[in-house]
């Protein structure tokens, strides 16, 4: 049975007055470009094509929010990190993670994901600093292993935990053959256990934006 047999499409927001009301809880997805951000979610979420993939870097550019249960959420945020964005672009999407770093009640849980093939980025660094000053655990998943052998793979594992040491939970994950998915997945629901805020109590933090105007 789909472990999220009510998972839907709720909105995107190019700009922070467009995100979901904020009560509750919610998990973003984060990582670089092309990293598997949306594939990780449509696998836990066990839907093909929920959240949109492409071989293209930078295809999702909005701030996707899915509903997995009333009250329960999971936020597909933008790639970062891809080179042929124009600055003007890049530095919106800044603003964008600044202010929903900054002022998202909800906001229970952060993945990362990241290339198991490639090092952890500077701006993973910085997503995973966004996420713990606000004491917000971080779960970082190595995606795409099946391009990996076992040895290889673990290798990686065990240098990434080393690297984060306190700072994030890491695991093997591939969206093509599925490992990984049920650890994700538990992972997620003890984010997801969070007790959020209600409707109509929300950004109890300060919001760090203005609205133009
Ligand atoms: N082999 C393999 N390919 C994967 C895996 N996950 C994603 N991909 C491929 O990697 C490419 C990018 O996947 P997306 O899920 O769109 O990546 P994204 O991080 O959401 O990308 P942006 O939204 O552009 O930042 C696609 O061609 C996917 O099919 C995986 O686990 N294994
Ligand atoms: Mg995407």
């Amino acid at each position: 049975m789909a472990a999220y047999p009510n998972v839907r499409f709720l909105k995107s927001a190019h700009e922070p007055s467009q995100f979901c009301e904020d009560f509750g809880v919610e998990v973003a997805f984060a990582g670089r470009s092309n990293s598997g951000k949306s594939s990780a979610i449509n696998t836990v979420v066990h839907r093909k094509d929920l959240a949109r993939t492409s071989k293209t870097p930078g295809r999702t550019q909005l701030v996707n929010f899915f509903e997995l249960r009333p009250g329960q959420r999971l936020v597909d945020l933008p790639g970062y990190g891809f080179a042929q964005v124009p600055p003007p672009l890049r530095e919106h999407w800044r603003r964008l993670m600044d202010a929903y770093f900054g002022a998202r009640s909800s906001l229970a849980g952060l993945f990362i994901i990241m290339d198991a093939r490639r090092p952890l980025a500077e701006t993973d660094w910085r997503m995973i600093e966004m996420a713990r000053a606000r004491a917000c655990p971080v779960h970082v998943l190595l995606s795409k292993v099946d391009k990996l052998g076992r040895n290889e793979a673990r290798t990686i594992l065990r240098r990434t935990e080393a690297e984060l040491g306190e700072a994030a939970s890491t695991q093997l994950f591939s969206a093509l053959s599925r490992e990984g998915v049920d650890q994700a997945r538990s992972v997620l629901e003890r984010m997801l256990a969070r007790e959020g805020p209600v409707p109509g109590e929300e950004l109890s933090l300060v919001q760090p934006w203005e609205a133009p105007g």
